[in-house]
């Protein structure tokens, strides 16, 4: 029909583990309550879908849309819980999987054919599916911006360092880089010139890098300032480099956060800035025998702690710990962080410093104590020590019961972590500035949604 033909229709494709697509979505929410009239779709596999929050009446423009996962549903042994063998799973059965789901979007929408299709920036082959149905591929950043540049720049490190782990050039700067000044080539996610450049993470970030240049826009998960060079770098190579977050400050939620450990009651009888919040991200744990010093370290500091730790990992945590510390703090399997961070009496953020982290601890004005792990990680912490000043490391990168005292004391109590705090309060300003109405995220935001909506 004619409604159908002029109807907007965007199709957001998650890249569906992790934190992914808990990233995308209040981007998908956000354009669907600035255009009520549009049809939006929100593709997923099902188990990423059951993830999020279920459907709000404030978008109801905003419609599920399950991709198969590409886990074998003859096979008589359960289907693996290994993350990287789901990821390439999923990754296998791309792009038919895609191709499908976009067919049943439309279905779902009465007919309505989708019109723009926006994915996270790994899920590069959403690019060829948007070529084929001749419509604008618009992907969204999820991670870190830093590393953004260096995976765009991987053709210019493989030739300078090679891919055999760049021996010997490992504390060289990145300074020809615009943005990357402060970091080392040891800091690069691993798969560009070091590591396994064959795994599903490399190519895919190595994919994305050359499909970029094809995007109608992209999207990103900053705000104007915090990367001044890389801005003006990527800007000038790509006409719609969009910084539009914190993404999370765009839609933020109707309902409260659930809080089913009693973080945020426990939390309201502490005192002002006094309480460090730890948590490593979605994926990946310390060792065991790194859990164990940092539980004698959170012990011995005396500071209260609220410890986000996967319910499979608590079993690491020393023999008496957790009966040793109770009245000190709290050991949970998941806390609703963004309001642990924003709470007042949080005074510090222990973190592997994963982008999402990285970015919340900043829209909260926490300082961050950083234990990179893997990936983007240890340049999000460069980024931190070294051009923001909002965040530090522990010596010698790993945790140790000592360094855990010290660095506590030190970003709880002491002038170091005064200072990073200062520095972390006008970030949090900063990135409330850029989302609200006039500020350049919510500006950027309005042209990605006028290019979205082209019929
Ligand atoms: C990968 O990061 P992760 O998913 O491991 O970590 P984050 O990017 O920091 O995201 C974790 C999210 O989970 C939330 C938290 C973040 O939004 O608020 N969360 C929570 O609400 N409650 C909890 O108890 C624990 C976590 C990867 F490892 C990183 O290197 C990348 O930067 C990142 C983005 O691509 O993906």
């Amino acid at each position: 029909s004619a409604a159908a033909a002029s109807t907007p229709h965007v199709a957001f494709i998650a890249f569906p583990f992790a934190s992914h697509p808990l990233t995308l979505f209040p981007i998908a929410r956000a354009v669907a309550a600035a255009a009520p009239s549009a049809v939006v779709s929100f593709l997923a596999t099902q188990r990423a879908l059951s993830s999020l929050p279920s459907g709000g009446g404030d978008t109801p423009n905003l419609r599920y849309v399950a991709v198969a996962d590409g886990i074998p549903t003859d096979a008589a042994s359960p289907p693996p819980k290994d993350i990287l063998h789901l990821i390439k799973l999923f990754l296998s059965s791309t792009p038919g999987n895609l191709k499908q789901g976009i067919a049943a979007a439309a279905e779902a929408a009465g007919g309505v054919p989708v019109s723009c299709i926006s994915s996270d920036a790994f899920m590069w082959m959403s690019s060829d599916v948007a070529e084929e149905l001749a419509v604008p591929w618009i992907p969204l950043r999820t991670g870190s911006t830093p590393a953004f540049s260096a995976h765009l720049h991987t053709d210019l490190l493989r030739q300078k360092f090679g891919v055999e782990g760049a021996g010997g050039c490992e504390e060289e700067l990145l300074a020809f880089i615009p943005g990357l000044e402060v970091q080392r080539v040891r800091d690069l996610p691993e798969g560009i010139v070091a590591g396994d450049i064959d795994s599903p993470f490399s190519v895919l970030s190595y994919r994305m890098a050359q499909k970029i240049p094809e995007a109608a826009a992209v999207g990103l998960n900053t705000f104007e300032g915090l990367n001044p060079a890389i801005d003006a770098s990527l800007a000038s190579t790509f006409p719609r480099y969009l910084p539009i977050g914190p993404f999370h400050f765009l839609f933020p939620p109707s309902t409260v956060a659930a809080d089913p450990n009693g973080c945020l009651p426990w939390l309201d009888r502490q005192a002002p800035a006094s309480v460090v919040y730890v948590s490593f991200g979605s994926i990946f744990t310390p060792p065991p025998e790194e859990l164990g010093e940092l539980a004698e370290g959170l012990a011995a500091s005396g500071a209260p702690f609220i410890w986000s730790l996967k319910e499979a990992a608590q079993q690491f945590l020393p023999a008496g710990f957790l009966a040793r510390t109770a009245g000190q703090g709290m050991v949970v399997g998941w806390a609703p962080q963004r309001e642990v961070l924003s709470h007042a009496m949080v005074g510090g953020f222990l973190t592997h410093s994963g982008w999402n982290s990285a970015i919340e601890g900043i829209s909260a004005g926490v300082p961050m104590l950083c234990r990179p792990i893997f990936a983007d990680q240890f340049m999000n912490q460069r980024s931190m020590a070294l051009e923001w000043g909002n965040g530090t490391g522990f010596e010698g990168l790993a945790m140790s019961k000592e360094g855990v005292v010290r660095a506590l004391d030190s970003l709880l109590k002491g002038e170091e972590g005064e200072k990073l705090r200062a520095r972390a309060k006008e970030l949090k300003e900063a990135a409330i500035a850029a989302v609200a109405p006039g500020g350049s995220s919510r500006d950027n935001f309005d042209t990605l949604l006028r290019l979205m909506l082209i019929k």
